[in-house]
This record gives structure tokens, sequence and C-alpha cells, in this order.
């Protein structure tokens, strides 16, 4: 499209839809004509891009994720259709200011963090790579909280988005579908065999809204797909009539529940009945209208997977596995060995997470009443899953591996025993699978277990999160990168030209900049750009160990206070949200925030050192912090985060890790090399031992004076009348995380950083090291993977 055409569209709008001409508009008004014209653009790509699908009749990939943090959209698809500057010259012709604009849409927080994030990133990289995939999720009325800190305390407050986020869906009211509950199942011989019905059912209406992903330079525009759920008949008038009063408004009410929020927890068990309707809730919907537009496409299921591949997004999605089965034996009639053929080729599994304790299972006292008919083929599955591994003489392992077992239907196992692949997200991640959580699966099924190490959108995190070093890029090494971030890596060649080097770290002082703006006006607090800028922004969890950074500031507050040390100034900046119920992730916000303001009302220390905490951590959020940051906080405890994204987005940036070997933090370390990274810490196999011969926090305490001092010294802070004992404590008794474990290797890493960051040059170069090998960490190469050697899907151009 002309530049001309789109700017005619835009006046257009304005006149129809108000009345009004460009010069007159409000911004608001200039943000929904903007939102709709890129709508009605990529709308009409997609019908062309669904024309050529249709005629090649390939196969698809589909996204199944309970998350998508799909981030703002409109910078993304100007960008995408290569017209941010030409709209940003036309409004400014008209006196406006894009940025402006861009601030008006809301940031959809239908995701709670790494998962949600990977799903978008992988979207936005499979449609700039041509693969037809379409997403599938819940359309959340309310996303992920919005977060407040009052007091140094978090609050959760609605965060209804759709006011101004309706402009970018399109309503497909000729896609509607009906999603069954609760009810009975009776089965009987007919005329035509055995016929399984599902009786006095509660019947919800799934409504699709699609989000239209457009790729990087390219014709190709993919659908995230969104189910909104609505009472099917409204009320039901004849229970009405008969009494039955609140029966009657049972529809309704589940309704207006299920598409209502996000669970704001990122990593828990918790078997919540309104969770599992919100999964079969999307995951039936999908699976209907799929294998009916298959089933009027070829007339058959028979060759459903030639045509498509389904991946489950951590186990949320796995009654994906039974729900195809329902509709290949119950309303298409296939007997079980070919149905369980049929699914078992189509569907995939990712896990990201290794801790036992987060792995999802569902009572089943709970799941049975809901969804009747789901269970008995879950039972039906276990029961020939559990033969198989006895045929195989493996009786040891049934404890381990049954679907259901303890009254617990056990979501993971499922998914494994109903995919043909299943992978982790980075090597150590998936190396931990094979060989414990996962390991009599990986006796029984060898073949299935891979790796895809995850990847991330570096068009939204280089690109636009960062137009002053991209351009600087293009202009030093062209701008292949853009399209193949592979080729950054020519970036290499100007490791040790001083100039580039400079420019470089120019650049990185006008984010610090940017930033610091920014900071001063959310937190009231003053920075210094020259000083380090320490980032660590993830959610919050005992796992992460924001508490082990927390330490190291507690430790240079004393050494700066009372031993005369006086270090590179810096700045740490976190930002996180915790889940609303999980009590010791808030308690590590007040305290962060305490350090804090101790260090603010400390006229020696402040020069020194400045903690920031940013409130309400969220992708656009993300975008101004990470350009910024110097160091890269991913301290982990080695084992358990099982990839990590944020640490390629930094070290895309220039930002240095400074990290412990877990998940993608020993890929970044290899393509980075011992002398550009900073390492310390437990490596989890020591991390497994020292559990074994069990962990003594107080050895720690009582070996080491900087422990001690530190500790002790927590014990006698009191900030706003509150004191600090609990974490004390907490360290001594509790941690599951062994903090204390990592404390002295990570104070010597802390100091080898303030050490090298005194060498400008030095710091510089490295810097660059960082920036030019994270081209593996590119989700294009992930996609790439999983188009190949999982779902064995083809480009359609
Ligand atoms: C489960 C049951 C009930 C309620 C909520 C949940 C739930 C929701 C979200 C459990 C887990 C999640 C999200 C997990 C997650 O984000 N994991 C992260 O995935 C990233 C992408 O692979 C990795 O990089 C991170 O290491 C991993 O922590």
């Amino acid at each position: 499209m002309k530049h001309q055409e789109f700017e005619q569209r835009i006046e257009k709008y304005l006149k129809r839809q108000f009345g009004i001409t460009i010069t007159l508009a409000s911004k608001r008004q200039v943000y929904e004509a903007l939102m709709s014209t890129v709508r009605e653009k990529l709308s009409e790509k997609k019908f062309a891009y669904e024309q050529e699908l249709k005629k090649t009749k390939q196969k698809r990939a589909y996204y199944m994720s309970m998350e998508f943090l799909v981030g703002r959209t409109l910078r993304n698809n100007l960008f995408n259709l290569g017209i941010e500057k030409q709209t940003k010259e036309y409004l400014e012709k008209n006196n406006f200011n894009l940025d402006e604009i861009y601030d008006i849409e809301p940031d959809p927080g239908l995701g709670n963090g790494g998962l949600g994030r990977l799903a978008s990133c992988y979207l936005d990289a499979l449609t700039s790579s041509d693969y037809p995939v379409t997403g599938f999720s819940i359309l959340y009325e309310y996303g992920i909280f919005k977060q407040v800190i009052n007091n140094g305390w978090q609050q959760e407050f609605p965060d209804y988005w759709l006011d101004l986020g309706k402009y970018g869906l399109v309503y497909r009211n000729d896609e509607e579908i009906e999603v069954r509950f609760y009810g009975h199942v009776e089965e009987k011989m007919t005329e035509d065999g055995f016929k399984v019905e599902h009786k006095d059912y509660t019947s919800i209406q799934a409504e699709p809204y699609d989000l239209l992903i457009s790729g990087y330079k390219t014709k190709t525009v993919n659908t995230l797909r969104l189910w909104e759920a609505k009472a099917k008949t409204g009320f039901n008038m004849k229970l009405f009539e008969r009494g039955e009063y609140s029966k009657s408004s049972e529809a309704e009410a589940i309704a207006s529940s299920i598409s209502k929020l996000l669970y704001p927890a990122d990593s828990t068990n918790e078997g919540k009945e309104l969770r599992i309707k919100q999964q079969y809730f999307f995951i039936s919907a999908s699976l209907q209208q799929l294998v009916k537009n298959h089933y009027n496409e070829f007339g058959t299921l028979e060759n459903l997977s030639d045509h498509v591949a389904l991946h489950i997004n951590d186990t949320h999605p796995a009654m994906g596995v039974p729900e195809l089965m329902r509709l290949l034996l119950d309303e298409y009639g296939y007997s079980w060995d070919k149905a369980w053929e049929i699914t078992t080729k189509i569907f995939a599994y990712t896990n990201h997470t290794i801790m036992a304790e987060a792995l999802e299972k569902w009572s089943v006292d709970l799941f049975k009443p809901l969804l009747p008919r789901i269970y008995s083929i879950i039972e039906e599955i276990n029961k020939r899953f559990c033969q198989l591994v006895i045929d195989q003489g493996k009786h040891y392992t049934l404890a381990e591996t049954a679907i259901i077992y303890d009254n617990q239907i056990r979501m993971a196992n499922l998914s494994i025993v109903g995919s043909h692949n299943v992978n982790g997200v980075s090597k150590l991640h998936s190396d931990i699978l094979v060989e414990s959580t996962f390991r009599a699966f990986n006796e029984l099924y060898p073949t299935k277990f891979g790796n895809v190490t995850n990847g991330i959108a570096h068009r939204r995190w280089l690109g636009q999160a960062n137009p002053e070093l991209a351009s600087y890029l293009k202009d030093l090494i062209g701008d292949d990168f853009v399209k193949d971030l592979s080729k950054i890596s020519k970036l290499n060649d100007y490791k040790n030209d001083k100039k580039v080097v400079a420019k470089l770290q120019e650049i990185k002082k006008v984010k610090k900049e940017q930033l610091a703006t920014y900071i001063q006006n959310t937190t009231g607090i003053t920075v210094n750009p020259d000083s380090i800028f320490d980032v660590q922004v993830k959610r919050l969890h005992e796992y992460k160990r924001q508490l082990l950074n927390a330490l190291h500031i507690v430790y240079l507050y004393r050494e700066i206070k009372y031993n005369g040390l006086r270090p590179v100034p810096r700045t740490f900046i976190f930002a996180a949200k915790a889940s609303s119920g999980y009590q010791m992730a808030k308690n590590i916000i007040k305290f962060i925030h305490s350090i804090s303001q101790m260090i603010e009302c400390d006229e020696l220390v402040r020069d020194y050192i400045k903690v920031v905490f940013l409130p309400d951590y969220k992708v656009t959020l993300a975008e101004k912090i990470i350009p910024a940051a110097d160091i890269s906080e991913q301290i982990s405890q080695a084992g358990k985060e099982a990839s990590g994204t944020g640490n390629m987005k930094l070290m895309l940036n220039g930002a240095l890790t400074l990290g412990t070997l877990d998940g993608a933090n020993v890929e970044i370390h290899e393509a980075v090399g011992d002398e550009n990274i900073f390492i310390f810490g437990l490596e989890t196999p020591e991390v497994d031992e020292l559990n074994a011969r069990g962990y003594k926090p107080w050895e720690y305490y009582n070996n080491s004076v900087k422990i001690k001092e530190t500790l002790d010294f927590i014990r006698t802070m009191t900030v706003g009348g509150m004191n600090f004992n609990f974490i004390v404590d907490y360290l001594l008794t509790q941690d599951n995380y062994m903090c204390l474990a990592d404390f002295e290797s990570y104070i010597a890493a802390q100091e080898k950083v303030a050490e090298t960051y005194q060498d400008k040059e030095k710091w510089g170069r490295m810097s660059l090291v960082n920036t030019a090998n994270a081209g593996i960490f590119s989700a294009d190469r992930s996609v790439e993977e999983y188009a190949k050697d999982i779902w064995n899907i083809k480009k359609v151009k």
C-alpha cells in the first residue's frame, strides 16, 4: 500500500466515525483511526494469504497457550508494514507525536511472564518467517493485575484493557462454538455400534475474537484467536418456572466467570475448578472448530495429521489430547486405535518447569463431575498406557508414570503419553528432564524427548525497543540482521575499534538517560546515568533469588557506611510482580523498598548506591528498562530456571550477564566465552549434592564474616517502624534456594563487575561481544527448529 493511501484511509475513518478532519481530531481519535486502519489493512492481507493457503492445502501448526503476552501492537504493526517512519512524519505534519499515540494503547496483560511472552515472540517470528500458524487462547476481560506499590507493599488492581484494546480485535461471529460442561455420559450399543452420549450438560458459547499478527516485510498474516465465554441460552426459562432459580442462571454464572480473568500465578499446581473450566473451554472451542473446518474441506479426518500440528504450551492445554480423542470417537465414529494414532501424531508438548511441585495435577473428585466424558477418556488412556508399561516389564515405573494416581490426574504425564514429541526450553533444562524429572518416560519412549532453546523476537526487543542501537548497527554492518539475526556477528569485527565501542557506549548512555527520566517521573528518585545500571526484572519468586541481590545491596550499604568503601556508583533496578497469594514474594518487595528508603535517607551512602523498584512490570516497561541495562542479573539457583528469556533480551541490548549456570545462561556463557560474562555460584550437580547432604544455612553464617555481618545488620534495621528479623529467620531456616550457599561467590562476582566497569573500554568491548553473539537467541532460529523437527510444516509465501 502506498503511504498516501494509508493517510487517506485514516482521514476517511476520522470523517466517517467522528465527522472530523485530522487537524481537529483528538489524540484519542487519531489512536482509534490508526488502530482501525491498521486492522483493516491486516484483514485484507490475511484474506489474500488465506486464499493462498487454501490453494496449497499445506500443513499448519496451532499453538495452544493459556497465555500470550502480546505487548502493544500498533508500533509493531507499523514497523512490520514498513510504514513507521512515514506515519511519524505524517502525524508530525498534523501536530501529533506518534510516541504519544503509542502510549494510549493498553499493553494487554494476557499472561504472567516468560511462558506467555515466549508464545507471542513465537507467533511474531513464525509469521515473519512465512509459516502458517494460528495461536489459540482466552480473551480475558482482565489481564494480569495492575501493580501499585503502597508504602512498599504490593497492591493489585484490576486491569480492564478492552476499552481501548478492542480496536485491535476482529469479532468473528460466523465461527461461534458450543462447549459443554457437567451432565452425565450414557453408553449404549446401537445398530451402528457402540455410542456415547453426553446428557444434561450445561452449554457455554465460545465467541472468537481475532488479533491479526503481522510479519516483518512479508505478505503473511497469521491469527491469534481469543475465545470469549458467553452464556449460550442465557437465562433458562423452563427451570426458572419449575422453581429451580439458581440452576436457571447457572450457565450465565459459569460463562461470565470463565473468561473473566487470568490466574495471576506463574508456578502453582493449585487445583482450582475455574482453571479447569478455562482450560477445557478454550481447548474444546479451538479443536471443535479446527476439526470441523478440516472435515468440511476434506470430507474425512483420516488425513488430519498431514494437515495439522497441535502444540501444547506447558500442560495447561493438555486436555486437548482427550478432547481430540472425544471428537474422533464420539462425533466422527473412529475406533480407539485409529483415533489414538491420529491424536499422538498431532500433539507435541513443551515443558517449562522442572520443579516437581509446579507440575499440574487435578483432583479426580473435582474433574470428573465437571467433564465426565473427558474423564472417562483419560481413564481409558491411562489404562492402556499402564498396560504398555507392564508389558515392557517395567512395573516399577508405574507410580511415577501413571496418568491417574493417588486420585489425581497428572497433566504432564498425560501430555507426554499423548504427544509424539516433548521438549525442554534450554539445553540444561532438557537434560534435566530426561535425566531426572521424566527419566522413566525417557526409558519408555527414548526418541520422544528433545530440546529447543528459547528465543526472542529481536525485531521488537532490538529494532523497536532500541531504535538508536538498531539504526547505528544498520549503518555499521548493514541491515540484514533485521531479517536474520545471525548476521549481527559481523559486529565482532569491530571489537577492537575504539570508535565503534565509544559510539555504542554513547547510545547506551542515551538509553540510560531516557530511563533515568522515567524513573524520576514515576518514583521521584534521581539516578545518575553514569552509574552502573544493574537490572533484575522478572516475576518475583524465591527461586529467582531477588533476595540474594538485596543481600548484596545491604552488604554494600554496610561497607560504605562503616568500612570506608567508596564503590563505583550503582543503580540497582528491580521490577517484578508477585502472585497475589504469595506472601513471601510480597515480603521481598517490601524489603527491597525498605532498603531503598534506608539508602535515600543516608547522605553518604546515597551518593554511591541507589535502589529503584519500578512498579507494574509488563512488556511496555521491559522495553524501556532493557536497552538501558549494564548488568543483567540472572541469579536463580542452578537447575531451577528452565531457560529465561529476559537474559537474552538484555544480552542483545549489550548488558553483561551476572549469573549462575542455569537455564539459557549456560548457552549465553558458551556464546560469549568466559571473559565476557560474570558466572558465580554452585552448579546443578553441586546443588543436588548439597541437597542430598542437607543444606545447613547456619554453617554458612558461622563460617563467613561477610554473611554474619550482613545478617546481623539486617536484624538491627528499622525502616518506617518495621524490622526485618523475618528475613534473617527465613534465610537461616526456610530458604529452599540456598541464598547463603552462593553469597560469598556472588559478592566476589559483584566486586569483579565493579572493577571491570572502571575500565570503560574493556566494558564496552565486552558489551559489544554480547550484542554480536546474541544471534542464536533469535526466535526465528527457535521456530525454525519447531517447524522442521517437531511440526513438519513448510513456509507458505
Ligand atoms: C498453573 C496452574 C494454576 C495457575 C497458574 C499456573 C501457571 C501459570 C503460568 C504455571 C506456570 C506459568 C508460567 C510459567 C513460566 O512462565 N515459565 C517460564 O517459561 C519461560 C519460557 O520457556 C522460561 O524462560 C522460564 O524459565 C520459565 O520460568
